[in-house]
């Protein structure tokens, strides 16, 4: 390799900031030699009389994902105990957990059965359950363990889903494969005419690296250790390159974000514009036309598309360019067009082709836990595809006639819109600062704590609040008094703005009950980023649903109105970039 590049290299993650982090060994091996495995679970309580029981395992199994070998994963296994057959849809062949349907006013009770070599618990993303239901890591339960959930649904009919909430492991068992969908719903629901069975389908978004013998890559030292997981391949449905054979009808999709750290600027190649339908919280009271969709991890959104008039033609689902999200030195220097793709081409082009040795996850005991022994640090960097860049999502071939169509209704359900002045502090709101400690990013200031809850992060039950995240890099305390270690991981910074090195948007979700976006107020010309990737991303967000995940954008705030209704206990809040939750960007919020 020529010295001249590797200079380079070294620059471009000097001028990132990151020259002591590419020494640090990935976190995941290490949380299995700490993490005892202690707790047993929970029972079932006699007084829960359930409608429907549900047995799900999680487990590591191997399915097909590409061509050749099969794929180590960990995955939900999904049966039904007692109830409608119909409330558990396997996935054949697939990573994915089954999609679980629920109808609002059930009392439901999963059977979580551990069987993974790892502490685990299920948080069940969108559904406002109880405190005991609702996956808190102080829940876990070791392997051989089981864990009973039971709650009554008390949503609205909504696409939510299930996954991993584990301390520390969270990205790494989500990234593995734990992930499923949680379909509610209604009676005003199905009395609405949209399109239903095979013309109602699920799109779940997410990327993923293999090795050259298709085993699952997740390896995030380095740049993506602060960035967050990007893989190399984009995988929909747990299938890569994903065709689907469509009608020449309306069709609605329930589309999920599942990736650790991907966001999506969602657009149609034939230039049809996004008609959204539907957010976290279900449908929306009308349609809503976007020229794009931004959608961000833990996000989903319901969009509906008439396929008439593109029969025999092929419509792709794709992202498309934008700016902004991340760092100002990553979009500069590996963005592309910029100097990731000069690279390429003097390494000889391919991802993935850089650095050596690509190994597998070894998530089943110490065997490939010390790899990427011979992966340079920027072949980590190099092997991805850049957040922001164009990409196929699923490519629809519109080659069946349909004899019926619908239409697209022009009202959908309403939506009581929570106000300002009903909420207890219309002139307070509380504060939700995303801030930094070093190199890791803080909520409030405080790295999580399993049980803390400060003040402000305290909510009587049976209230409205409104909230307001913000950015507050340069306002916080940068140093906590740990300044050796956390000093270190910055040298090489230079003089680089600590403030630039790390402003990059956020995917805030809080648990409990969905909250609704009272103002969003776009960031000023002078913020780090400037207006120039906001530009490109503004026009894709859609506020006026039910939400429990919204993406901050630098420089960016959002006023929130949030109910605390029906359940007292502990509640997280946390950065759905599952590498910033797990390196401590997530605090409780307790309800008393
Ligand atoms: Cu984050």
């Amino acid at each position: 390799m020529n010295d001249k590049i590797n200079l380079k290299r070294r620059r471009v993650l000097q001028t990132m900031g990151l020259g002591a982090a590419l020494v640090s060994t990935p976190s995941f091996p290490i949380i299995l030699k700490k993490e005892a495995f202690k707790r047993k679970g929970r029972q079932a309580t006699a007084a829960f009389a359930p409608d429907v029981e549900i047995e799900l395992t999680a487990s590591v199994a191997r399915v097909p994902i590409l061509q050749g070998r099969q794929t180590q994963v960990w995955r939900y296994e999904g049966k039904v105990l007692k109830g409608d057959p119909a409330s558990v849809v396997t996935l054949p062949d697939n990573y994915l957990g089954p999609i679980l349907r629920f109808r609002t006013g059930q009392r439901v009770r999963v059977w979580m059965k551990n069987r993974l070599p790892q502490n685990h618990i299920i948080h069940w993303h969108g559904m406002h359950v109880p405190f005991e239901a609702d996956g808190h890591p102080s829940y876990e339960v070791g392997p051989g363990g089981t864990y009973v959930y039971e709650f009554e649904v008390r949503n609205r009919a909504s696409t939510n889903w299930f996954h991993p909430h584990t301390h520390h492991a969270t990205a790494a068992q989500a990234y593995a494969g734990l992930a499923g969908l949680v379909i509610v719903e209604d009676d005003e629901e199905r009395a609405l005419p949209l399109p239903r069975g095979e013309f109602d389908l699920p799109l779940i978004l997410q990327d993923r690296t293999f090795t050259p013998d298709n085993q699952l890559l997740y390896d995030h030292r380095g740049p993506l250790s602060i960035l967050g997981f990007l893989g190399e391949r984009i995988v929909v449905n747990g299938k890569p390159d994903l065709a689907l054979e469509v009608a020449d009808r309306s069709y609605r999709f329930r589309i999920l974000n599942g990736s650790n750290a991907r966001i999506f600027k969602l657009a149609w190649s034939d230039g049809e514009p996004v008609t959204v339908i539907g957010t976290d919280g279900g449908l929306l009271e009308r349609p809503v036309i976007r020229p794009y969709l931004m959608i961000s991890p833990g996000e989903r959104y319901e969009i509906w598309r008439d396929f008439r008039g593109a029969r025999g033609r092929e419509v792709v689902l794709e992202s498309r360019e934008f700016k902004g999200t991340m760092p100002p030195p990553y979009e500069n220097a590996l963005g592309s067009g910029g100097m990731r793709d000069r690279m390429r081409q003097l390494m000889g082009g391919g991802m993935g082709r850089m650095g050596g040795s690509r190994r597998g996850m070894g998530m089943m005991g110490s065997e490939g836990m010390g790899g990427m022994g011979g992966m340079g640090p920027m072949a980590i960097l190099s092997r991805h595809l850049p957040q922001g860049s164009r990409m196929e999502l699923v490519r629809f071939r519109v080659n069946k006639k349909s004899k019926e169509n619908q239409p697209l209704p022009d009202r959908l359900r309403s939506i009581p819109r929570y106000r300002l002045e009903e909420t207890v502090n219309p002139n307070q709101p509380r504060p939700i600062a995303l801030g930094n400690q070093g190199r890791n990013f803080t909520l409030n200031g405080h790295l999580f704590e399993m049980t803390g809850a400060s003040k402000i992060e305290t909510f009587p039950v049976n209230t409205l609040h409104l909230l307001e995240i913000f950015h507050a890099h340069g306002e916080m305390k940068m140093n906590d008094g740990h300044s050796d270690e956390e000093g270190s991981g910055m040298t090489g910074m230079g003089n680089m703005n600590l403030a630039m090195m790390l402003a990059m948007a956020h995917p805030i979700h809080l648990h409990g009950a969905y909250f609704q976006i009272a103002e969003r107020i776009a960031p000023h010309g002078d913020s780090e980023h400037g207006a120039e990737g906001y530009e490109t991303v503004k026009d894709g967000f859609v506020d006026e649903g039910y939400q429990e995940t919204v993406l901050v954008m630098p420089g960016e705030r959002i006023r929130l109105i949030k109910p605390f209704p029906d359940y007292k206990g502990l509640f997280l809040y946390h950065c759905h970039n599952l590498e910033h939750e797990n390196a401590g960007m997530m605090r409780n919020f307790k309800v008393v």
